[in-house]
């Protein structure tokens, strides 16, 4: 390729992507070599104690979350090592109280992707593959812990489940919109590759039935209680609570060919256009009346650009880009909360855990685009990184951006999301962007009898960065339908006259069965659990922010 003047200059002041990459995995070995030596098998590394702690379960959250981590950085080894141990120590059979939707896009997501990357990794694959593996096993174990949570009569899930007991029966029936509307990735994966359909009907009938619960004005609020279907929390926008509702639609859609989920997403979209979008910002309004009830931007909605260039929306994208990353020019880092009549922070949300989203939304953009501006973006975050939040032991959470004060946390997304997206951002030829390029094009057969090529085109990111490859969608239907054979012979065989009933109609709306939800026996220890989604009402929350409302409805 010939060098202009402009990409020269270019590398002398960032640096070589190469270089780039280097770096980025210097840091993923810092921190996960940390997280190895003192704090496994705890789901988390307390990179300022140097020692470590159970967070969203007590599962070794970290190394499930970095497994296809390892893979994207060419550490195949370590990928199989991590894998078999994984296969060893984890066990989901545990009295813990885990958030649904953590552990399925953390949990799930991550055996997931790891059992679709297994061949790559050059693991020794079981006959079936893709429709049998021990990773998948894991992936389909953890997901079966979460079906209790959505017992209920409108099958929209519980936030929170006991992944021996079940739902308990005094949990609360308040779940943020992103909890019940971030499954169809990973479960309809699930589905199609076991042949099972439990898990995919259960994230269609909650997604159903939060649709039918948007305003006259087509917004959906923040909370809802998931048994009266009354919102408990009215304000409309795309960050906090709800976000990955959005972007489940809009990569459901993609990666199930789903118009189904498009037509909800373009009639959201709409609306949120409409009424939230301010000078390409989006701001927070109530979902009924469309009057603005927060003039803040959230860290979370940084991946709202990278959404829209997957929709082909550039023009929209690029501008609300460049706002977020003015933000993140003001301060080193994106806060949580920005208040933009203010522009400035908003008190008690100053800090910088080590998010991904504007990254992401780089790593589209520039693919999209070929601007170098979103590898600059890249070069500041790495630069910041390394500076404000490396510790000896790790990468440390920024409690607040303004005196590069640190919290006592790594959260697992830093290295599956963050630091993924970040070396992607600079290796445009990754087989993970697709398009079979020089050299790593290479694709592989599976299913049964070989019949399927899976590696051949683009992955689909869940919302935690672990990629799916929409092509063992299709490896594993040949597969379902021997099964469902297998079973009506078994079944026919097992009649006393020998003859077979017709097999069951698979109903799209399962009627709920409360007694499925196992309670917690009486007396029984719960630990409060930690969600991304609190299950306070959102304005009770954002009583804190009083200067930022405009409206309290
Ligand atoms: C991740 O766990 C996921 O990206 C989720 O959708 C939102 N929050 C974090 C990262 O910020």
């Amino acid at each position: 390729m010939l060098c202009t003047p402009f990409v020269l200059l270019f590398s002398l002041w960032f640096g070589s992507n190469a270089v780039n990459m280097q770096r980025i995995k210097s840091m993923f070995y810092h921190a996960y070599n940390s997280y190895l030596d003192n704090a496994f098998p705890y789901d988390e590394l307390r990179p300022l104690t140097c020692d470590g702690q159970d967070t969203w379960g007590s599962f070794s959250l970290t190394l499930i979350d970095a497994l296809d981590t390892l893979l994207v950085l060419g550490n195949r080894t370590e990928f199989q090592r991590v894998a078999s141990l994984l296969q060893d120590t984890v066990d989901f059979d545990i009295d813990v109280n885990a958030s649904v939707f953590e552990t399925n896009i953390r949990v799930v997501g991550g055996l997931l992707s790891a059992h679709l990357l297994a061949g790559r990794a050059g693991m020794e694959l079981e006959p079936g593959w893709p429709c049998s593996g021990p990773l998948l096993r894991m992936a389909e174990d953890a997901a079966r812990k979460l079906l209790p949570a959505f017992q209920t009569p409108t099958g929209m899930p519980y936030g929170t489940v006991n992944l021996l007991h079940g739902v308990s029966p005094t949990e609360t029936p308040v779940t943020c919109t992103a909890g019940v509307g971030t499954f169809i990735l990973e479960f309809a994966m699930l589905s199609r590759l076991t042949g099972d359909p439990t898990f995919e009907n259960a994230a269609r009938r909650a997604l159903r039935a939060l649709w039918k619960t948007r305003s006259d004005i087509g917004l959906v609020g923040n909370h809802i209680d998931i048994l009266s279907k009354k919102w408990v929390a009215q304000d409309a926008g795309i960050g906090a609570g709800v976000d990955s509702y959005f972007e489940y639609l809009v990569k459901g859609a993609i990666m199930l060919q789903d118009e189904e989920l498009l037509n909800m997403f373009q009639a959201y979209d709409q609306a949120i256009q409409n009424y939230t979008r301010f000078d390409d910002w989006y701001l927070w309004v109530q979902m009924h009346k469309g009057t603005v009830s927060m003039p803040v931007f959230q860290s979370l909605e940084a991946f709202w650009p990278g959404l829209q260039s997957l929709l082909g929306n550039l023009d929209s994208a690029v501008r609300t880009f460049q706002n977020y990353y003015s933000v993140w020019r003001q301060f080193g880092g994106l806060p949580e909360f920005y208040s933009i009549p203010q522009g400035y922070t908003v008190d008690k949300r100053e800090g910088y855990p080590l998010r991904p989203e504007l990254i992401e939304s780089a790593m589209y953009l520039f693919r999209a685009t070929g601007d170098h501006t979103y590898l600059q973006l890249g070069f500041d975050a790495l630069e910041s990184i390394e500076r404000i939040a490396k510790t000896p032991c790790g990468y440390a959470s920024v409690k607040d951006l303004r005196d590069h004060q640190l919290d006592n946390r790594m959260e697992s997304f830093f290295l599956a999301e963050t630091i993924k997206y970040l070396y992607l951002l600079f290796d445009p030829t990754h087989f993970l962007h697709g398009g079979g390029t020089e050299g790593d094009g290479s694709w592989e057969e599976g299913g049964d009898g070989g019949q399927c090529v899976l590696g051949a085109g683009g992955f689909i990111f869940n919302t935690e960065a672990h990629p799916l490859d929409p092509a063992a969608l299709y490896c594993c239907s040949r597969h379902a339908q021997d099964h469902q054979e297998l079973r009506d012979i078994l079944l026919s065989l097992s009649q006393p006259d020998g003859r077979s009933k017709p097999p069951a109609k698979q109903t799209e709306d399962p009627p709920p069965n409360p007694s499925d939800s196992i309670a917690l026996k009486p007396g029984e220890k719960r630990t409060p659990p930690l969600l991304s989604c609190p299950v306070q009402p959102f304005n009770a929350r954002l009583s804190i922010f009083g200067q930022v409302f405009t409206d309290n409805t």
